[in-house]
């Protein structure tokens, strides 16, 4: 059975010229520049209903809060509308905002969090 033979070792290609050695023409090579992960703030929504201890303990179990910093957001929210539980890359914020509604609902709160991009 014939096998793949392995791909020659090479080295890149320079990239001013467009002709390589063997005189074909190739494509220059961009240099690769890492972009950072676009970060996703969760912002959680004030109520009439939901305990503020039920708030308080949300943000500590899911947002890592120590109390006093928990009792500290949950009563900006309160007063302001609206707070910022914590900036994470979209996916940790989207199973955030997760996490707080299924305790929420589950608890027959109305506890709304929402995800923003950030800049
Ligand atoms: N406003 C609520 C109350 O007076 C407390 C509360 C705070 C609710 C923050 C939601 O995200 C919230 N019980």
């Amino acid at each position: 059975m014939a096998t793949i033979p392995p791909r020659p070792l090479r080295s890149p290609p320079a990239a001013a010229p467009g002709v390589d050695e063997g005189g074909s023409v190739v494509a220059e090579r961009q240099a690769q520049r890492v972009q950072p992960p676009r970060m996703h703030q969760v912002v959680m929504l004030n109520d009439d209903y939901t305990p503020m201890e039920f708030v308080v303990v949300v943000l500590q179990e899911f947002f890592g809060k120590d109390r006093e910093t928990a009792t500290q957001i949950m009563l900006h929210i309160h007063l302001d509308g609206r707070g910022v539980c914590g900036i994470y890359t979209h996916d940790v914020a989207s199973t955030k905002v997760e996490q707080v509604l299924a305790a929420a609902h589950q608890a027959g709160h109305p506890l709304q969090a929402i995800t923003e991009p950030v800049e």
